[in-house]
């Protein structure tokens, strides 16, 4: 390696243009990438957030042109359920993992003071996913699925009023985790005239509630002039459907009406086909950026932190991931010590204590041996004297019998002698 100069001029003044003589070949790199891209297929990862029957599922369906699930969602439910789908896609030789996810219940309890935290929750833990497998010492991001939400539709009751507070506090939640497009569902149930003031209305409540919602970007010159002129239509006026009617000689997607049809694709009717190009032609792949370089950017950043990592010291110097490690590791081995030295200490005294208590049951069981003894040895002593005097009475018993027995012989004999006499 060649020495470095420390008193090297800065990177910027040593830079020099120029110009190649030849065809060298590094122009394709645009092109390498497209196939590469390409070859790798994209993921892409929708949210849809909105009261039930508001038309989500129908206008997933109208938006990728498919059929995407039949069975609806039952207004009964406890809690909020978040339900992933995964599906995959193909237009020409683009592929698309495409996850769709359902918010079923949202909205439908009667205390609606919660009905954002499953969702905060489900937005974190996609995050959680991927922040783990960045940090394994064997990633494999690309192979890995990334369920990171890209965009959150958040689809707003068609009342002409303006909000309700769910959809500003939950949209208020969201804001720094999640791209918000907010769409008006069922715009074919607002006359054109209520449905610019509709708008007017949500965008100045959504203004001074300080929600961020997501700006198409106007900083790529190739699409900012569109991007410019779309916002100003935030939030989209849309509406779905899964049935078809025949207008001209082509089967359209449209909602029929006794007095009429309101085609879904009908730029005069709704927005459905702004929110289709924005969403899906022309800015998906900023959405997927957003999502990876600012919204996961923020969690890993709070995350990291949490975990006691930071880029600078306590004097606010710059230290290494690998200091902080280590600074932490010597922290925890030190508690560890800590800890054990006040277990063992705790360890002795306990043994001390019980020691103690079996000293204290010893004697206490040697007293008591002591009294039987004693007891023992007095009951012997008591039984040895009856024991002795019970023996000096039978002596004397046996003595005394046998005088009897001599005296009864002799009194018998003189008895016999008078009788003879007679
Ligand atoms: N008027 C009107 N009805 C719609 C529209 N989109 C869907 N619906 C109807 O609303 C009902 C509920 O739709 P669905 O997509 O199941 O709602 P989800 O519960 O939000 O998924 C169905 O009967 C749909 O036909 C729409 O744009 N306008
Ligand atoms: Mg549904």
């Amino acid at each position: 390696m060649a020495p470095v100069d420390v008193e090297a001029p800065p990177m910027e003044n040593q830079l020099r243009n120029l110009v190649l003589s030849g065809h060298v070949g590094f122009d394709s790199l645009p092109d390498q990438l497209v196939s590469k891209s390409v070859q790798n297929g994209f993921v892409f990862n929708i949210m849809c957030i909105g009261e039930t029957g508001l038309g989500k599922s129908t206008l997933m369906d109208s938006l990728f042109n498919t059929n995407f699930e039949a069975v609806p969602s039952p207004h009964t439910l406890p809690t909020v359920k978040l339900k992933a789908h995964t599906y995959e896609l193909q237009e020409s030789n683009v592929r698309l993992k495409l996850t769709i996810v359902d918010t079923v219940g949202y909205g439908d309890q009667i205390n609606k003071e919660d009905s954002f935290k499953a969702i905060v929750d489900y937005i974190d833990a996609q995050f959680e996913n991927y922040l783990q497998e960045e940090l394994k010492i064997k990633r494999s991001l690309t192979t890995f699925h990334d369920s990171r939400i890209h965009v959150c539709l958040y689809f707003i009751c068609p009342t002409g009023h303006g909000l309700k507070s769910i959809d500003l506090v939950c949209m208020k939640k969201l804001d720094q985790k999640v791209n918000i497009i907010p769409i008006i569902a069922k715009a074919d149930t607002i006359s054109k005239t209520e449905l610019q003031k509709f708008k007017t209305k949500i965008v100045a409540e959504l203004q001074n509630n300080g929600v961020h919602i997501y700006e198409f970007p106007v900083d790529d010159e190739s699409v900012a002039e569109v991007n410019g002129t779309m916002n100003s239509h935030v939030p989209f006026a849309v509406i779905g459907s899964t049935d078809f009617v025949r207008v001209g000689n082509k089967m359209v997607r449209a909602r029929q009406y006794p007095w009429g049809t309101v085609q879904v694709e009908n730029e005069s009717h709704c927005d459905f086909v702004k929110l289709r190009e924005m969403l899906i032609r022309t800015n998906m792949e900023d959405m997927r950026e957003k999502t990876h370089c600012r919204h996961y950017e923020l969690y890993r950043r709070k995350r990291l932190e949490q975990m006691g990592f930071s880029d600078v010291d306590a004097d606010n110097k710059p230290i290494s991931f690998q200091q902080t490690f280590e600074a932490k590791r010597s922290n925890h081995l030190q508690e560890l010590q800590q800890k054990e030295d006040e277990m063992r200490q705790m360890f002795v005294v306990r043994v001390k204590e019980k020691e103690a208590e079996l000293k204290e049951a010893e004697k206490e069981l040697h007293a008591k041996f002591d009294k039987l003894k004693k007891d023992h040895t007095d009951e012997k002593k008591k039984i040895e004297d009856s024991r002795k005097k019970l023996e000096d009475e039978i002596v004397e018993f046996n003595r005394r019998k046998a005088q009897y027995q001599q005296m009864g012989t002799s009194h018998h004999t003189l008895t016999l002698g008078k009788s003879k006499k007679k």
